[in-house]
């Protein structure tokens, strides 16, 4: 069966790009695949943090998660840190990517620069993220295409250990969805959307209320001349509400166009849109929250499952690498 794997960091609150970009996919492959997901909380440290926020930010992603349609019941949810087989594993891939490699990932130069404290894990976070995918003989991974240079560096460790130490690893492919793949933020369209960086009214988050959800696409930027199409390079403004749009209903950003001539009547349409995508995720939420023991006991129960994968993996790559078995 076609084995599934993706990840998301617990660094901050889930916000539309997750959703749009990946959670979407995790939902619909989860039925006609083997699926493994899960809570990145080691990919999360490699940035500065606070100890007790990064706690409950784990456990309720872990119940995002669920809220969004994941079933623990229909796939294999789970937290990194409680499957240690995904450090030790993140060392061999260390020794196995280029120094040179790792420092041509564009998201260690977006996320170092300017900063005054980067980790070395910062740094080697692409043979963590190396680890967690062919831990699960992952055949495909669901992500956002700002990851797609990461899944090609795993592609590329998977081919070279695979080249060194006899066949180990399943080369594993990106999945990237055709609208949602990129969603910028709202006040500056040249960057993506995200958790962790400060931009308040350019990030939608999944628990926004309708009214901010509104007020935050109304006061979108966009440019003076009032036309509507589809283009990244001239209107990037207008562009991402068109993605945003098809991606909330299932078309294309060019399909999502159709109809619609004027700014206002894209901003009504696309808040419309998001509002009623998010409305079943934020009331399941809610419920969900109310239960921390039960999330807790379903993510013990997928870290087991989870386990069973990762180690007999680990035992093939320890063996075929060299390591002394006693
Ligand atoms: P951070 O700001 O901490 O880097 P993030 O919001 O970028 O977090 P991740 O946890 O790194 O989120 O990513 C989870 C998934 O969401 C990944 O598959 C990523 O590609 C996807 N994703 C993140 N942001 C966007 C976006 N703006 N558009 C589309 N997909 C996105
Ligand atoms: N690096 C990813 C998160 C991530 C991931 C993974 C995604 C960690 N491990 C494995 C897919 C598969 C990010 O920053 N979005």
């Amino acid at each position: 069966m076609n084995r599934v794997f993706s990840g998301i960091k617990p660094s901050g609150e889930v916000q539309l790009g997750n959703y749009l970009g990946a959670l979407q996919n995790w939902v619909s492959m989860q039925d006609e695949s083997d699926a493994v997901y899960c809570v990145v909380d080691l990919h999360a440290l490699t940035v500065p943090h606070d100890a007790d926020e990064l706690r409950s930010s784990t456990l309720s992603l872990a119940q995002m998660l669920m809220a969004v349609g994941l079933d623990p019941e229909r796939c294999i949810l789970f937290v990194q840190s409680h499957v240690q087989e995904h450090a030790e594993c993140a060392w061999l891939m260390e020794c196995t990517a280029a120094f040179g490699e790792l420092r041509r990932m564009t998201q260690f130069k977006d996320k170092s620069t300017g900063n005054e404290f980067v980790s070395a894990g910062l740094f080697t976070y692409p043979a963590l993220q190396a680890a967690d995918i062919l831990l699960y003989d992952t055949n495909q991974v669901p992500v956002g295409e700002d990851q797609r240079q990461h899944i090609e560096l795993t592609r590329d460790i998977a081919i070279r250990f695979n080249s060194r130490f006899g066949d180990t690893f399943t080369v594993p492919e990106a999945v990237i969805p055709p609208s949602g793949a990129r969603v910028m933020d709202l006040q500056h369209p040249d960057r993506k959307m995200s958790k962790s960086e400060e931009s308040p009214q350019g990030t939608i988050l999944i628990l926004d209320p309708p009214e901010v959800i509104e007020k935050k696409i109304k006061r979108a930027v966009t440019d003076s001349n009032d036309e509507v199409f589809f283009d990244v390079e001239k209107k990037p403004g207008v562009s991402n509400l068109l993605s945003i749009l098809g991606a909330a209903t299932g078309k294309t950003p060019k399909e999502a166009c159709d109809g619609i001539t004027r700014y206002g009547d894209l901003k009504n349409a696309t808040a419309e849109a998001v509002i009623e995508l998010l409305r079943p995720v934020q009331e399941k939420y809610y419920t969900l929250a109310d239960d921390p023991a039960e999330t807790s006991r379903l993510i013990a129960k997928g870290a087991e499952k989870a386990r069973e994968v990762a180690s007999t993996t680990l035992s093939r790559a320890r063996q075929n690498i060299g390591l002394l078995n006693l």
